[in-house]
């Protein structure tokens, strides 16, 4: 059992006897822990994941390592992120239920969480790059970021549970300070942790001498860090997603913290954006169709949160924000309010959209999207046209871009020579 005990992180030789004791662990996998196996799968860049399997059945152990996995331990981070992982996905699951794992136990000194085991679910990132369909999946995401966006804020929860909250996820300091630095800032200089693909050079140079882009990048931060609105994943992208052939899962909330309404959607579109342009380099004869379906997961992801966020903003505005007593109950029209709302998601998000694009091409964590492209040669075309429509998308974002419009953009970058 390791309640009480001093944190030390877990080996796949020591878990089942250290967490033997754990009495809803013990029933899901089965009461013997000396019959148990277990297998280290973590992939991410940051913790330790087991899949934990015995006669009963399987779990999941997540636990947070004291320092980046990425970088290793010349960069500490805290363990707390473990604490703010449990309660980020706790709400999550009020707020969409069935979008998350389940949690089966959290200790918060030994930083880990055990969950229920998605199976056959794979992370979204490896479907994207083989080429393959998940049935249902725009909707999920849509609906998604909606409920727990409008859920999250003062347009739904009472005021002091709103603070309260806020106060809460306020202590998550240094995860989110990844993202402030990794995500906002890094890609416009030569940063120490930087890395790009040969060959970029140009594309980068003229990213990195654009004034007006940097000024808006950093507006975006400026929004990121100050503007409380909701509880954010604050890592959405398509390796926070499990999916099988027609289920999904959102996982990894660890970057959770309170900011813009559409700072999830617009990671998220980017990520898909990010899998369309990489798309050459992976696919054969059906790259096309395939290319036109991510397009279309786009497209209909944004438009069920819309509808969803409309939705919601009819049946659940009990928050502070826009109340009925202002709008309804006079005989007002509270549509309107509604679309200023929306415009100011998509502003946001469509800014973050294009400084996720050029994060993950330039600064410290790449994605599998681009890196499993062997040939630099092949790799720097598809990432020139990524980075390019990032850095028209944070030009355009304040001017009411519809998803559309994006999809379109995306499709002209697509046929353009960039390098
Ligand atoms: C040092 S952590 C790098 C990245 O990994 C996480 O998944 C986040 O995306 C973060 O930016
Ligand atoms: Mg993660």
């Amino acid at each position: 059992m390791t309640t009480g005990a001093a944190y030390e992180a877990l080996t796949v030789e020591t878990l089942p006897d250290r967490l033997a004791g754990i009495a809803v662990l013990a029933a899901k996998v089965g009461p013997e822990a000396s019959a148990w196996q277990v297998e280290e799968v973590g992939d991410g860049n940051l913790n330790l994941v087991f899949i934990v399997s015995g006669p009963a059945g399987k779990a999941i152990v997540k636990q947070a390592l004291p320092y980046v996995r990425l970088v290793g331990d010349s960069w500490p981070l805290p363990l707390y992120r473990a604490f703010y992982e449990h309660h980020a996905l706790t709400r999550q699951a009020a707020r969409d239920p069935g979008s998350v794992p389940e949690i089966y136990h959290f200790d918060e000194a030994q930083a880990l969480i055990v969950m229920e085991f998605l199976a056959p679910h794979v992370i979204l990132r490896r479907k994207l790059i083989a080429g393959e369909h998940v049935a249902g999946l725009a909707g999920f995401l849509g609906r998604f970021c909606a409920r727990t966006a409008f859920r999250g804020s003062e347009l739904s929860m009472a005021s002091g549970d709103k603070k309260a909250d806020a106060a809460l996820f306020a202590g998550n300091v240094e995860i989110p300070a990844i993202t402030e630095a990794l995500v906002f800032t890094d890609p416009y200089f030569e940063a120490e942790m930087n890395n790009h693909t040969e060959g970029l050079g140009p594309v980068v140079a003229s990213l990195r001498g654009d004034v007006a882009l940097k000024i808006k990048a950093q507006r975006a931060l400026q929004r990121f860090v100050s503007n409380a609105e909701t509880m954010v994943h604050g890592d959405l992208h398509s390796g926070s997603i499990m999916s099988t052939e027609n289920d999904s899962r959102v996982i990894d909330p660890e970057f959770v913290q309170y900011g813009p309404l559409g700072f999830d959607i617009g990671m998220l579109c980017a990520n898909f954006l990010m899998a369309y342009f990489s798309q050459p380099a992976h696919r054969g004869p059906e790259l096309e169709t395939y290319q036109a379906w991510i397009l279309g997961l786009i497209d209909e992801t944004c438009a069920t949160f819309e509808t969803e966020f409309r939705h919601l903003w009819q049946t659940e505005r009990t928050g502070i924000l826009y109340p009925r007593t202002l709008f309804e109950d006079q005989g007002h029209d509270s549509g309107p309010a509604c679309a200023e709302v929306l415009a100011g998601i998509w502003r946001d998000a469509w800014a973050v959209c294009g400084i996720e694009m050029h994060r993950r091409c330039l600064s410290l964590a790449h994605n599998a999207d681009f890196e499993e492209i062997a040939d630099p040669a092949i790799r720097a075309p598809l990432e020139a046209r990524n980075l390019t429509m990032g850095a028209a998308l944070i030009h355009a974002a304040d001017g009411g871009l519809t998803a559309a419009e994006v999809c379109a953009m995306a499709r002209e970058f697509n046929g353009k020579d960039v390098l």
